[in-house]
């Protein structure tokens, strides 16, 4: 068995669910074969979301750790490549703290690649019919916060862990009134299923043009 932890997020920004939670929800309650899966809910706050994931880690020592956020306004499953050392709050979190500028580890590297192979990832989600691309940034809000954590946690502490950080549209019933692209959340999770089954059997990550020009 391999031993997974999953993380969704609490909604934030005046939104009342969060696509995250909702699709983990729907993988824990019926996990992928030859997984031990641990779901936890962080709380979109600077610092503490960090706690709560290291100490998520700590309790269930996984093999592989896959967090997910809400990217509102995107159209399609995106899997990050790259985790960067840098706060930069557009909004206050759910604690209304608004940190700028500030490093996620204080002396931590620039940033990170995502240590999960993120280009099969994303094959895998588009053989399940599902739209996916790479994404070369998380943002510089607290998922991002939340990804250099976890792949500082790994860099410094838990060499033999993986991880990686997956970004989801809106659901549908958070933009029937705002034209915004959105994804039902059981697709949703039908792609975390897929990135969990690609990431555990992956060593070596496809060779395949997945950049941006801009
Ligand atoms: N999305 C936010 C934080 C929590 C979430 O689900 C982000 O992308 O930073």
């Amino acid at each position: 068995m391999t031993r997974v932890l999953l993380t969704g997020f609490e909604p934030f920004g005046g939104e009342e669910t969060n696509p995250s939670w909702a699709a983990v929800s729907l993988v824990a309650a019926a996990p992928p074969p030859g997984l031990d899966l641990t779901s936890v809910r962080l709380s979109c706050v600077f610092g503490t979301a960090l706690e709560e994931l290291a100490a998520a880690v700590e309790a269930a020592d996984p093999d592989l750790v896959l967090c997910v956020g809400q990217a509102g306004g995107r159209p399609q499953i995106t899997v990050e490549r790259v985790a960067v050392n840098v706060d930069d709050a557009r909004i206050p979190d759910n604690a209304g703290r608004q940190p700028i500028d500030e490093p996620v580890v204080a002396g931590g590297p620039a940033a990170y690649f995502a240590p999960l192979p993120v280009k099969a990832c994303v094959a895998a989600v588009r053989a399940a019919g599902i739209p996916a691309a790479v994404s070369q940034t998380a943002g510089t809000f607290v998922c991002n916060h939340v990804f250099y954590g976890l792949a500082h946690l790994i860099a410094t502490r838990r060499p033999t862990m993986r991880g990686g950080f997956v970004h989801l549209p809106y659901a549908p019933e958070q933009v029937v009134d705002r034209g915004e692209p959105s994804l039902p959340v059981a697709m949703a999770a039908e792609a975390l299923r897929a990135i969990l089954a690609t990431a555990m059997r992956t060593r070596t990550d496809l060779r395949i043009a997945e950049g941006a020009t801009h």
